[in-house]
């Protein structure tokens, strides 16, 4: 694929209202979108979805933009990128980094998409035209006008933040107010050992399933719960590459994988992941990052896959935003989110504001 320039720039989103999570508060959010392009004027996006502090995983913006600007940029060939899937071969030789070769290759995957004429759920073997979206409710919506707000909206599954010492209370409070919201909880890591008993009482709830109870990196952990559990495990943090999906499986450390695109180094290996819980019969969801309509559109069309069965933090743009990134917005009726059908990730990105929200750029000739 021909690919002659690749640029960055440092984003600020505002953020409709603040996003608390027992790790902390976020108030706006700080993006690198990165562009491919051509010389036929063709443009390709991605988007490094890294938070500005490592309190989810260890990168950062800051991190993602050292590593891309004098790492990825400078080392590889990418007169050897004939696709997109040729892209992870070419940075093996830089460690970890997921989130920040996830944006180069999203970026890749656009223009490719724009280049052939195909849009991105077609090219990796996408089968749904819609998808099935889900709410998160952070500590800041977990009121009783938050949560009908949402229900209103019409979501299909509702995932509330855990609040450690607080979550029998907010659960309670939200049956109360809708005792048939497909519920399920995501603990970003927060128990330890000690509160393995503890976790075994909330069996009583019939959660769809609880989010990364323990921390990353913790398998044996994992799988000593979900053997007592009845309630599905599910892991975000603890999957950073296939490799982990496939001990986290083998292992019986969970019963559900959420795949998000950047966390685990980019679409390919998602892609990769996914068929491989297919054939070991683990369903997968899409998770999010807060992220802008070029993430949201990507996330569309991994989710589009056929093992893509649970409804996953899939939302519209307006869910975090006043105003995105593309235009028109990425937009949920029913419960269900279209997915884009146009070439690369089928929605345009709206340039003037991107150079609005613009902190600092650069660009790279290839
Ligand atoms: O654990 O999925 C997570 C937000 C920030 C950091 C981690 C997570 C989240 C979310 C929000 O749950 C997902 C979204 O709606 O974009
Ligand atoms: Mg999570």
């Amino acid at each position: 694929m021909n690919i002659d320039y690749l640029s960055l720039r440092l984003v600020e989103l505002p953020l409709r209202s603040p996003f608390r999570t027992h790790q902390g508060l976020i108030k706006k959010r700080t993006l690198i979108i990165v562009e491919a392009g051509d010389q036929a004027g063709r443009k390709g996006y991605g988007e490094v979805t890294a938070f500005a502090e490592p309190f989810y995983t260890s990168e950062t913006i800051q991190t993602a933009w050292h590593i891309i600007s004098d790492c990825i940029v400078p080392t590889i060939d990418f007169q050897k990128v004939m696709h997109p899937f040729d892209f992870p071969e070419q940075v093996t030789g830089i460690q970890g980094h997921p989130m920040a070769k996830a944006g180069v290759e999203g970026a890749l995957w656009d223009l490719y998409g724009k280049q052939t004429g195909q849009s991105l759920s077609h090219m990796i073997g996408g089968s749904r035209k819609r998808v099935k979206a889900g709410a998160v409710i952070s500590l800041s919506d977990s009121t009783a006008e938050g949560i009908k707000a949402l229900e209103e909206k019409g979501y299909e599954r509702y995932k509330l933040k855990v609040d450690i010492g607080r979550e029998r209370e907010i659960i309670d409070q939200v049956k109360q107010i809708s005792p048939d919201l497909p519920l399920m909880i995501d603990a970003n890591g927060a128990y330890t050992e000690k509160d393995m008993d503890y976790l075994q009482t909330l069996d009583e709830y019939g959660l769809i399933m609880i989010e990364q109870p323990f921390q990353a990196g913790d398998f044996y952990l994992h799988q000593q719960l979900q053997q007592h559990l009845k309630t599905p495990v599910c892991l975000d943090e603890s999957v950073m590459n296939f490799h982990d999906a496939k001990q986290a499986i083998q292992l019986g450390s969970c019963q559900v994988i959420n795949i998000k695109i950047s966390r685990v180094g980019g679409l390919s290996a998602a892609i990769k992941i996914h068929d491989y819980c297919a054939q070991e019969n683990v369903p997968v969801w899409c998770g999010g990052m807060i992220e802008s309509g070029i993430s949201k559109a990507h996330n569309l069309a991994l989710a589009s896959l056929p093992n893509f069965s649970i409804p996953g933090d899939l939302s519209g743009s307006d869910r975090y935003f006043q105003k995105d990134l593309v235009t028109p917005g990425i937009q949920m009726e029913n419960g269900e989110i279209e997915v884009p059908s146009l070439p690369g990730m089928g929605v345009e990105v709206d340039e003037s504001y991107l150079e609005r929200v613009t902190k600092k750029s650069k660009i790279f000739g290839l």
